[in-house]
């Protein structure tokens, strides 16, 4: 039986990977790497230090270790000023009530997040307490497509992981959730998300009834 259903962050519940975007574009544009929109594609799910060595694909020159910390920093600068912001008003239409819904069924909800501004995010959209479990990458050591962050999202409820759901917009995101060995939900165009399990076009299409129909994992 389903006991458990976890929850991406960012393109999920918030719509801040318009936000990342804009970061890294401002970077790239200072220190004169090109950016385009399937860059920005790739690094959807990826931390930030994955996100930065995609962005330097594209360099005509190598950066040390000590140059790579600080444009990530940089990056986190600018991103943290808008989400600094943020509020309720930035919650994905139907977020809330996918997570209500999920709670009002009798099932744990929890948040696996590749995003160290996790934290930040939830109490800045109001839905921090909605979660019995929030792991992000600050506890993790192993990113997405790895199954590390479902699993410990999993352990730290208390539920076997075939108990569990994932909902994901992200490829690496669908990837690290069957890895895990649970049911894959993907929030987006089903061409992009060919592998998930069922594929809803967002977030406020989600409908607990007719997930827990459709698991089929
Ligand atoms: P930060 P998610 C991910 O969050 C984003 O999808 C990804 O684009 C971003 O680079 C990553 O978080 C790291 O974020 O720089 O804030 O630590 O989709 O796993 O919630
Ligand atoms: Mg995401």
């Amino acid at each position: 039986p389903l006991k458990a259903v976890i929850f991406d962050l960012d393109g999920v519940i918030a719509d801040t990977a318009v936000v990342h975007h804009a970061a890294w574009k401002r970077l790239a544009e200072e220190i004169g790497v090109p950016f385009d929109e399937a860059t920005g594609e790739r690094m959807k799910g990826v931390d930030r230090r994955g996100s930065l060595e995609i962005l330097l694909q594209a360099a005509t020159r190598s950066f040390t270790e000590d140059e790579k910390h600080a444009l990530a920093a940089h990056k986190n600068d600018y991103y943290r000023a808008q989400i600094e912001r943020f509020g309720p008003q930035d919650l994905l239409p139907g977020a809330r009530s996918a997570i209500e819904q999920v709670r009002q069924a009798g099932l744990k909800v929890a948040l696996a997040s590749a995003s160290r501004n996790a934290g930040l995010l939830l109490e800045r959209l109001g839905i921090a307490d909605l979660f019995d479990v929030v792991v992000d990458a600050n506890r993790i050591s192993r990113s997405k497509p790895d199954p590390e962050i479902f699993l410990a999202a999993a352990s730290a409820l208390g539920v076997a992981p075939n108990e569990c759901m994932g909902v994901e917009d992200a490829v690496a995101g669908i990837a690290s959730i069957h890895a895990a060995g649970m049911a894959a939900v993907g929030i987006g165009q089903a061409s992009a998300l060919a592998e998930a399990d069922l594929v809803l076009p967002d977030i406020a299409a989600f409908d607990i009834q007719m997930v827990t129909t459709n698991r089929t994992a």
